[in-house]
């Protein structure tokens, strides 16, 4: 038997689950729920159905794992804990320094259900995370760094867009080139969240909004823009539409690390993404995190996860001795 996935938000990261679970033959799309009119909603999926947000209680029996593709600014606080409930979920909340909180809100409810969540999935926080564990559990002398884009910030496109008098917003998040170089050189500098990256973002606000308001917003936002040099530049919604419609994004971590009698060794471990499209490869990752959480609460488990709690195994389709075999 599959795999039933329901999705809660079908927006770019939800349309993105169900590419990524055409691709997981051992995964089936069971449900789609909406805040939308399901009538106005179309899924490419002829055998899921479509239901309003509210009803999702109902299909609690129905659905083995609910992926949560909501925002992290107001959706995920709230979503995660109220599905942890009912439904084994998944969720990409990005905010990392709000992680904590939202592991224990959702563990709390989690262990209630006895159901079992894994929250914090994607590429950063995500798969950025393991590599930057793997690499400071290798190298424990040593300093690393995470580069994200040139690309655009789900995160931060989505912060902007809950602002009062935003119409719509993309955010591009942009490497220094000098901090780059002077972090692949090996000599370990010391480099603060504003000489790393600065951010750029096009914004179109609603008629007769107050966009001074709207800028100083954006520029004194804790946790996404406030430590970082921000250009906010207004734009109508045709321009965004015409030159800012795709949503590519990438980046890497680097650690490097010093062994040796005097250490005189360097070694340098990268992990590195190009991403065409930063929706569909995060949804990718969730729905291969899906799978872990299926099988570890068929196990017995349940509460709070997050990435490194995840044996490697459980994310593949194949067993243990294929595994072994091949890779
Ligand atoms: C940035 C990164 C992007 C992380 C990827 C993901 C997203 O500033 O561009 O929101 O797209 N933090 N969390």
């Amino acid at each position: 038997m599959s795999i039933r996935i329901g999705i809660m938000g079908y927006g770019n990261l939800g349309r993105g689950v169900e590419y990524a679970i055409q691709q997981n033959p051992d995964m089936e799309l069971a449900a789609v729920f909406t805040r939308r009119n399901p009538k106005d909603l179309k899924v490419l999926t002829g055998t899921a159905k479509v239901f309003p947000a509210e009803e999702a209680e109902k299909m609690k029996d129905e659905i083995d794992v609910m992926i949560l593709c909501g925002g992290s600014a107001t959706d995920l606080p709230e979503q995660s804990p109220k599905y942890a409930e009912m439904f084994n979920i998944i969720d990409s909340f990005d905010t990392h320094a709000g992680i904590s909180q939202h592991f224990d809100e959702v563990d709390s409810a989690a262990r209630k259900s006895g159901k079992l969540g894994i929250i914090s999935v994607g590429w950063d926080p995500g798969m950025f995370s393991l590599n930057r564990l793997y690499a400071n559990a290798i190298l424990p002398n040593g300093k690393d760094d995470t580069f994200w884009g040139k690309g655009v910030s789900q995160g931060h496109s989505d912060a902007i867009r809950r602002i009062e008098g935003v119409k719509d917003a993309i955010q591009y998040t942009i490497p220094v080139e000098s901090a780059i170089s002077a972090v692949r050189s090996g000599e370990m500098p010391t480099l603060s969240a504003r000489e790393k990256h600065t951010r750029e973002c096009f914004v179109v606000a609603e008629e007769g909004a107050d966009k001074a308001k709207i800028e100083s917003e954006i520029k004194n936002m804790p946790n996404y823009f406030a430590d970082y040099d921000t250009t906010v530049h207004f734009i109508t919604e045709e321009e965004l539409k015409k030159n800012y419609s795709g949503i590519p994004h990438g980046g890497f971590v680097i650690r490097c690390g010093k062994t040796g009698r005097k250490e005189e060794h360097t070694h340098i471990i990268e992990y590195n993404l190009k991403l065409d499209s930063n929706p569909e490869f995060t949804a990718s990752v969730i729905v291969a995190y899906a799978r872990a959480a299926y099988r570890l609460h068929h196990e017995g488990q349940s509460g709070c996860k997050t990435v490194f709690d995840i044996p490697p195994a459980y994310l593949s389709p194949k067993t243990g001795a294929e595994l072994r075999k091949t890779l």
